[in-house]
């Protein structure tokens, strides 16, 4: 099977999950970053400049073979199931893994969406704004759903939900996103738990953890 994972040239979460899932079961495929010139051409084409096909015009892309996959959820979980770190066979630890990656998915485009077509100045106020308000809400409910004292969303079972929490959570913590604080993951011992202990897992050090959005 061929594989290219197609996304810009940062670790956003959205194509990051998979990047480390495939680099965790040792899966070779083809890391392919496209810059913001070409992606705006795919945007109005729905194809990469070398023909690739991109559905929906969006990214990230997984291309397996001669067809080409979009939405980062679905790609997640096809990475995950080629590198162990989503089952195959286990509907109910599925389904608990997905709620987090579809969550986490909603969250982002509520922060893309927070103050988009407002001047700078004002768009600054309506995002530390939605900051305080929807995001902390939102971000209080993936707390209480994660397990106390659990260093993994499903207990006993490291998977692509784990992986996509530590990579959101490093993103909206890192002060790279206009309005949020850093640093604010200490009011949230669950959350923190489960990406401390992606952060020490063996297999995070050697993909390099440090490539996460960092405060
Ligand atoms: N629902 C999609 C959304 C993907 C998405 O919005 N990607 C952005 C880049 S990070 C994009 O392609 N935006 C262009 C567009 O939506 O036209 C997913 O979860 O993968």
């Amino acid at each position: 099977m061929n594989l290219s994972l197609i996304y810009f040239d940062f670790p956003f979460w959205r194509a990051e999950v998979s990047r480390i899932a495939l680099n965790i079961g040792k899966i070779k495929f083809n890391d392919i970053r496209v810059d913001r010139e070409e992606f705006m051409r795919a945007r109005s084409s729905g194809k990469l400049d070398d023909g690739t096909i991109i559905p929906f015009n969006q990214l990230p892309c997984l291309k397996v073979n001669d067809e080409s996959f979009a939405q980062t959820a679905g790609i997640a979980r096809f990475c995950g199931k080629l590198s162990g770190l989503y089952p195959k066979d286990n509907d109910v630890a599925a389904a608990r893994i997905d709620q987090f990656l579809d969550f986490i998915t909603d969250i982002t485009v509520l922060i893309f969406n927070a103050g988009r077509d407002l001047e700078p100045d004002k768009k600054i106020v309506k995002r530390k704004e939605f900051f305080e308000t929807e995001f902390t809400r939102k971000f209080k409910m993936l707390e209480k759903n994660i397990p106390d004292n659990s260093d993994l969303i499903i207990t006993d079972y490291f998977s692509i939900a784990d992986i996509a929490l530590w990579s959101f959570v490093g993103w909206t913590t890192s002060g790279a996103v206009d309005g949020f604080p850093k640093n604010f993951l200490k009011k949230y011992p669950n959350i923190k738990r489960v990406c401390d202990f992606v952060d020490e897992h063996p297999e995070m050090k050697k993909w390099g953890n440090d490539k996460q959005f960092k405060a």
